[in-house]
């Protein structure tokens, strides 16, 4: 079916990746350079982990919706018609594990400090658990939104800090041209959430389930895999780049 289909096509792309992953990093040896590796090769890997939980059925459920949302008094064919509206929970969860792998991979690359990262990782964990939260929301209408907007003031924060701080960063790194490629693609990529969020059947629900979960699954083959192939055969090519910034993550503008 369509919709297993989206998941299947992840899972493929994951186990690629990872091996790829692998393969590229075989020969790096400065520490920064290997941790931004390790960072990048946990994305595919929290990620077949995901998929798997939503193929297999486990980290699913149909949830009656509240009075008031579009999707109230819906029935699900997949579930043999019963109440309620499929929601694939596991993403909202698993997010909580892959972006802050991202956001750590990025943040090392601009050369910023342990402050900035940390800040950055903290708002999105907080990010993907207010937007889990926002989806198992059953009781209240006004209250699912009202989780999604704490999601989006955490994820205001994770933008103001790639927008801003670290792009500053990278400017003193010398790591600029790739990190604000990588940078636009993130923010880029990472706003579509939100928006099919709000959309699909968890949102005003315009867009049914097989559609939002293709976005989604669309929005993750370039937001992980294409970005990670992209951050990491430059990490390769430019070992040398980041082995000699300044060493420790407490030196963000100390020097270039
Ligand atoms: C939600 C809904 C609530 C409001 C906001 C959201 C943002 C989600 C984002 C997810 C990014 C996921 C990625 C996954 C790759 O593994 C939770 C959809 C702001 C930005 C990049």
């Amino acid at each position: 079916m369509l919709l297993n289909l989206s998941l299947w096509v992840n899972i493929a792309l994951a186990g690629l990746s990872i091996l790829l992953f692998v393969f590229m990093g075989r020969n790096v040896e400065d520490p920064r350079s290997q941790l931004i590796f390790v960072a990048t090769l946990m994305v595919p890997l929290v990620s077949i982990s995901s998929y798997t939980g939503l193929a297999s059925g486990l980290t699913m459920s149909v949830l009656e919706m509240p009075a008031g949302h579009a999707a109230a008094g819906a029935t699900t064919p997949v579930a043999g018609g019963t109440d309620g509206v499929l929601t694939m929970w596991g993403r909202y969860l698993t997010w909580a594990l892959s972006t802050p792998m991202i956001l750590l991979a990025l943040g090392l690359l601009a050369g910023s400090n342990t402050t900035k990262i940390f800040t950055a990782i903290v708002a999105d964990i907080g990010m993907c658990v207010t937007g889990l939260a926002a989806a198992l929301t059953t009781s209240s209408h006004a209250l699912r939104w009202f989780w999604y907007f704490i999601s989006c003031a955490f994820f205001a924060v994770v933008l103001y800090i790639l927008l801003v701080e670290w792009a500053a960063d990278a400017e003193v790194a010398g790591t600029a041209e790739i990190f604000n490629t990588l940078k636009i693609l993130t923010v880029v990529m990472w706003l579509g959430y939100p928006i099919f969020w709000a959309l699909g059947a968890e949102g005003i629900a315009v867009l049914d389930v097989a559609i939002t979960s293709w976005a989604y699954s669309g929005l993750d083959i370039i937001a992980k895999y294409i970005f990670a192939f992209l951050l990491l055969r430059w990490v390769v090519d430019n070992e040398s780049t980041i082995a000699g910034m300044a060493s420790g993550l407490g030196a963000a503008s100390g020097g270039g």
